[in-house]
């Protein structure tokens, strides 16, 4: 590992590497900087089976990051270091390192005196719904067609179906059999969920600039409370803002965990909900009216996909996703599914509070 960051960093100044559990996909370690006048780093070793063009998303990287600095910069911020992630180039200057076995490696500032968080209050619901909208603007005069698609067709439900379909034909691992009835669940509301697509098509719903992991704990705090910056950018890519915003309902506004085993404990948090939507439509001003009205759509919408994006894993035999036991994508299926049941529920109750706002 030292060697490692020693492409990036001076060997001489680099003290204690430690690992962290964040994410499903990449592999991260914060690496102490013994010169306590510069910042320390974040070390992440990238997915690159996920991840194929690594030359893609590191550009994407940091055009994202410098348009967000700018933007910043111009709105008078002072705390830069602290209010957008910068990435640290090699000895060469290159955005990453390769091994000589084939991994990639990339290194970040590491925001001192920060924190992520699993779970949040209405004031920081609010908050984060504020900084997520601010994000989306800042970056809709990015022109698209200078970022590349990290992952092609990552949140097209069309496209994930499609994947569902596939490893249920194939059945590689044998593990379809005592499920089929999770596939007759997702299939059975195929035709709402692809919707937005076809609204896309039709030239009613447009793509804008999106983060596309806006899981809660994507977003760094200060020890006040106040959202500093908005963190893992592998995804930002042109997308549905609805996805934006039902992924972070998905992750914040569940009562239960996303692989939470006891499904009672899953139920939308409606008060979370409600403050998110209320800093979301605060600082969002371009949406259209479909956008708006579609939101809770949305939350319901990747609720589904992530849904199909477990038990596809699952049936491919835990190729994708980070496992911890054995029906690690079985259980996260089956919490994601009831929290769509319980989304499903309160459909009425979200509409009017959009409504409302
Ligand atoms: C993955 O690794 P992480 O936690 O940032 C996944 C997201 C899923 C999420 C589910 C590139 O994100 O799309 O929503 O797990 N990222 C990728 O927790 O597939
Ligand atoms: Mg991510």
């Amino acid at each position: 590992m030292k060697e490692i960051i020693s492409h990036f960093a001076s060997i001489d100044k680099i003290g204690d590497i430690k690992p962290v559990k964040v994410g499903l996909i990449n592999d991260s370690y914060v690496v102490r900087n013994l010169n306590p006048n510069e910042p320390s780093w974040f070390l992440q070793r990238i997915n690159h089976h996920v991840f194929q063009n690594v030359e893609g998303l590191q550009n994407n990287i940091l055009k994202v990051t410098d348009h967000l600095r700018k933007k910043l910069a111009e709105a008078g911020e002072t705390d830069l270091h602290r209010r957008v992630l910068r990435l640290v180039p090699t000895h060469e200057g290159k955005w990453y390192y390769r091994t000589d076995n084939g991994d990639y490696w990339r290194v970040y500032e590491l925001i001192e005196n920060a924190s992520s968080h699993d779970k949040v209050t209405p004031q920081s619901a609010f908050l984060a719904g504020e900084a997520f909208g601010r994000f989306q603007c800042m970056l809709s005069d990015l022109p698209s067609d200078e970022l590349v698609e990290t992952i092609p067709n990552f949140h097209n439900i069309v496209f994930r179906l499609r994947q569902l379909k596939e490893a249920v034909a194939e059945d590689k691992v044998g593990r379809l059999a005592k499920h089929r009835h999770i596939v007759d669940d997702l299939l059975r509301r195929e035709e709402e969920m692809c919707v937005a697509e076809r609204l896309y098509k039709e030239g009613k719903l447009p793509k804008r600039i999106n983060h596309c992991d806006t899981k809660v704990n994507n977003m760094m705090f200060d020890a006040d409370g106040k959202v500093l910056c908005i963190v893992d950018l592998d995804t930002v890519m042109p997308g549905f803002v609805i996805c934006d915003f039902g992924d972070f309902m998905r992750t914040a506004a569940n009562t239960g965990e996303e692989d939470d085993k006891v499904l009672d404990n899953i139920h939308v948090n409606m008060e979370i909900f409600e403050a998110y939507t209320r800093g979301y439509l605060k600082t969002a001003t371009f949406l259209t009216d479909t956008e708006k009205e579609l939101l809770p759509f949305g939350a319901k919408l990747m609720s589904y996909m992530q849904t199909v994006r477990f038990f596809t894993d699952f049936l491919n035999g835990d190729t994708y996703y980070k496992i911890q036991y054995p029906e690690h994508n079985l259980v996260r299926t089956l919490a994601q599914l009831r929290l769509l049941e319980e989304q499903e529920k309160d459909y009425d109750k979200m509409r009017e509070i959009i409504k409302g706002l």
